[in-house]
């Protein structure tokens, strides 16, 4: 079987994904580039087609994208033993999936939606639009924080580390470094779990592999 590869676009969501093939024990290739003035590079969209959006997966035959879906085919397909996602049927299964869904379709869509109008709003009043946009942001966030209080360990569920991990650490320092309606209060709890996602022994692998930085 050739090599999975991941292709990886710099200071990105790619990062979920090295972090998991490193997690599951798997050999990869990175193939990637920093972006272009905010966008990927177009021969990384030639290779792999579709939308052009990264991280992609492909492994073997199989073309994969959406953070997502490229978490949950990972999973499925080399984690036999359940150690990051249960089985299906499984009701913590879906307790993890949430999660997974979670971080892109509601921390990553809140935040964005502040990322996009500093960009694409420079004349208009964009700190009172900042502020209400804010309040979804801040109500993710608590949520989370009142979720994370309910585990024993420095994990999302507990202290093993699972598929809902590798999707959220990076909405939450996305959020934090880049100051995403986070201003009108701190979030230590929330800071403290991105760092012990982060000092786990794989993520570094993973920023070692990619140079990763946000
Ligand atoms: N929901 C998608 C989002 C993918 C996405 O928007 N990726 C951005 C970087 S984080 C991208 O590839 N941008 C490059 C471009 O627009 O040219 C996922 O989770 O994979």
């Amino acid at each position: 079987m050739p090599p999975i590869i991941v292709y990886f676009l710099g200071a990105s969501r790619s990062i979920r994904i090295a972090w998991l093939l490193e997690e599951l024990g798997l050999e990869y290739e990175v193939r990637g580039a920093e972006r272009e003035g905010n966008k990927a590079p177009q021969w990384m969209k030639d290779e792999v087609g579709g939308l052009g959006k990264f991280p992609v997966l492909k492994d073997g035959e199989v073309l994969v994208t959406e953070s997502g879906c490229i978490a949950e085919y990972l999973c499925d397909k080399y984690d036999s033993a359940h150690r990051l996602l249960p089985a299906i049927g499984d009701p913590e299964r879906y307790r993890i999936l949430q999660w997974v869904h979670a971080a892109e379709a509601t921390f990553m869509l809140h935040s964005l939606a502040i990322l996009y109008t500093r960009w694409n709003q420079p004349d208009g009043d964009v700190k009172a639009t900042e502020k209400n946009l804010a309040m979804n942001v801040e109500k993710d966030l608590a949520f989370f924080q009142s979720e994370l209080s309910k585990t024993p360990g420095k994990f999302l569920f507990g202290d093993d580390l699972c598929v809902a991990d590798a999707m959220m650490e990076f909405s939450l320092d996305f959020i934090l470094t880049r100051e995403l309606g986070v201003k009108a209060q701190e979030w230590p709890e929330v800071e403290q779990y991105v760092r012990g996602c982060q000092e786990t022994g794989t993520w570094a692998k993973a920023r070692e592999r990619t140079g990763y930085k946000l």
